[in-house]
């Protein structure tokens, strides 16, 4: 006899985590709600190919109406708030956007849980951003947040209220404190990614319209042929948003609701991200970038590193792949797109 398909509902579904998430849950046999945007030309972004296995339901964490009315109708068994405004740097520009997306959209759904579906898991994107300018290395579930952009504020607006909902109300609702995480569908937005792109043009000799559109809709290499970055000195954690997505699924399927840090435990500054990825295409960083301070953020955060050891205690998950493994395979699979 076959048992009921879980059910779950998946918001920024066409995000990097969604699509990886997606890809996971199907293969565990899951049925797939997501939460597309209502446009006159719907994008599916990186869930283009696992479009047909995905239930669509068109609307917005800015309505709560329609979430109620979906997840009243649904009645997911898990819930992964993956939606958000998730651009740091972007965050100065549009503070109430972000506030409103990032902070105010999640606590939305925990109100739409509370209300229509309280036996529904929640799992919410929390972010290694929330320790902010921390002088604490490495950071684990217990180090004091310090929030240092808008972005990390409405992420604690929304972490706290996972909190409060979860004691309050009795609902099971989980954070992951996840830290940088990557793959070749990481938007060129974010430095992993625009690196790996600018290093593949250049690897290829690629010119004028053929260069790809990176950061702020600018080409990854400038009109003199560089890649222009900010702060290099900055430190993160980066892993591969692939074994990341594994750490979300254990996290729902935990005993009880809790905070997880999810990280690799180690640290690179940008200098050396971007050094390893020329290396993989044979060229040295130095001769390809400039300083251009519209990259510089305001405030840094950092150095961000995280202590993942409750979450290889309790989920028993740890990450598979190396700092050099994922720099070498977005470039890898840039050269390939590219070619
Ligand atoms: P981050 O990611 O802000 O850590 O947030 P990002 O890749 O944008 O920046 C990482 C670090 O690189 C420095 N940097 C640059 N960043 C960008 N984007 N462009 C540049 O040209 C550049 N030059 C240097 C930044 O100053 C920063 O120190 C990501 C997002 O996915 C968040 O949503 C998530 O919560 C956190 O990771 C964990």
């Amino acid at each position: 006899m076959s048992s009921k398909p879980k059910t779950a509902f998946i918001t920024g579904i066409t995000g990097q985590d969604g699509s990886y998430l997606a890809e996971l849950l199907l293969e565990k046999n899951y049925r797939i709600y997501g939460l597309l945007r209502r446009n006159s030309n719907p994008s599916y972004g990186n869930v283009a190919h696992l479009r047909h296995h995905i239930d669509f339901v068109f609307g917005d964490l800015a309505d709560p109406a329609c979430l109620s009315m979906y997840l009243a109708k649904i009645q997911p068994g898990e819930i992964y708030n993956l939606g958000a405004q998730s651009h740091v740097q972007e965050s100065w520009l549009q503070p109430l956007a972000t506030a409103d997306q990032t902070g105010l959209g999640a606590l939305r759904i925990y109100e739409s849980v509370r209300n229509v579906a309280p036996k529904a898991r929640v799992y919410q994107a929390s972010t290694s951003e929330l320790f902010g300018e921390t002088k604490i290395v490495p950071q684990n579930e217990n180090t004091p947040f310090n929030p240092a952009n808008p972005y990390a504020a409405a992420k604690a607006l929304a972490h706290f209220d996972a909190r409060i909902y979860r004691k309050s109300f009795n609902l099971f609702i989980s954070t992951g404190i996840l830290f940088n995480h990557e793959s070749p569908r990481r938007s060129p937005d974010f430095v992993t990614r625009k690196v790996s792109l600018a290093v593949a043009s250049l690897k290829l000799g690629l010119k004028g319209n053929r260069i790809p559109t990176g950061q702020g809709g600018r080409p990854v290499i400038n009109a003199d042929g560089k890649l222009e970055l900010g702060n290099l000195e900055a430190q993160r954690d980066w892993g591969f948003a692939g074994d990341y997505v594994e750490a979300i699924w254990k996290i729902l399927q935990h005993e009880a609701p809790d905070d997880f840090v999810i990280a690799t435990g180690v640290a690179h500054t940008v200098e050396e991200m971007c050094a390893a990825a020329f290396e993989v295409a044979g060229l040295n960083w130095r001769d390809h970038v400039v300083i251009n301070s519209d990259w510089v953020r305001p405030i840094e955060t950092g150095p961000l590193v995280g202590d993942y050891s409750k979450a290889k205690k309790l989920l028993g998950w740890q990450p598979k792949t190396t700092f050099k493994e994922l720099v070498e395979m977005m470039v890898r699979a840039d050269i390939a797109r590219l070619s």
